[in-house]
């Protein structure tokens, strides 16, 4: 049977059904809730095996009509959802992305994050990757997809980072050159980044700072340890 024909009858029962006359021998056809997606506008029947043809039937006819809207893209398009990058930007960073995504999964996660700062010269803490991370994490998955690798410079071009946030670091640090606001006194993006990588020696040596008091704990640890030792042997003996 030709679609335009099966459409036809389609359409004329979608007639019947709108005039409020019930088509003749389809009495166990439902009417359903309104289908989701490019259907609902066209009250298609739904919620039976018979209304799903009808909806398949519904959307050939718009096609054929030309009214259909096109399905969502289901995959991400950069440079329609990121206008305010160049082409050339967001090829930069998609390099960047793939550079340090050394698993190839598609994602960069906490590891590989971790790898990224400690090469860009800023290295951070476990939570402060995880801060990273939480800030564009928009599907929750603890991980970044290319398009939450975006948002990073997304938000720091528009200013909406932290001044001395992991994330900002980041876009600081990267080679890509997004107008990044909130460096006060920046001049332009190599200032920027010469402000950022001082930022940073002074984070890392926080983090040695850190290491150096958990270290000097430990040894104070081990030495009350070795006094009360001592002490408790003296006492049995
Ligand atoms: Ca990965
Ligand atoms: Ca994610």
């Amino acid at each position: 049977m030709a679609s335009e024909e099966l459409a036809q009858k389609l359409q004329r029962r979608l007639q019947l059904e709108e005039s409020g006359a019930a088509a003749e021998g389809e009495a166990e056809v439902v009417k359903g809730t309104a289908a989701a997606g490019e259907v609902e506008e066209r009250s298609c029947l739904t919620a039976s095996a018979g209304a799903e043809l009808s909806a398949k039937l519904c959307r050939r006819q718009d096609i054929n009509e030309g009214a259909a809207q096109p399905r969502r893209a289901a995959v991400f398009n950069p440079y329609t959802e990121f206008k305010e990058f160049s082409r050339r930007q967001i090829k930069d960073m998609e390099r960047m992305f793939r550079l340090y995504d050394s698993g190839r999964d598609g994602y960069i996660d906490l590891m590989e994050l971790k790898l990224m700062m400690e090469k860009l010269g800023a290295p951070q803490t476990h939570l402060g990757l995880k801060n990273m991370i939480k800030e564009v994490d928009e599907d929750f998955d603890g991980k970044l997809s290319f398009r939450e690798f975006l948002l990073i410079f997304h938000k720091a071009a528009a200013g909406e980072l932290e001044e001395d946030s992991g994330l900002l670091t980041l876009a600081k640090l990267s080679e890509i050159d997004v107008s990044i606001e909130g460096v006060k006194g920046a001049k332009n993006f190599f200032e920027a980044k010469a402000q950022a990588l001082s930022s940073a020696s002074k984070f890392e040596a926080e983090i040695k700072a850190e290491q150096d008091e958990r270290k000097r704990e430990e040894e104070e640890r081990k030495h009350r340890r070795a006094a009360f030792r001592e002490l408790k042997s003296a006492f049995t003996q």
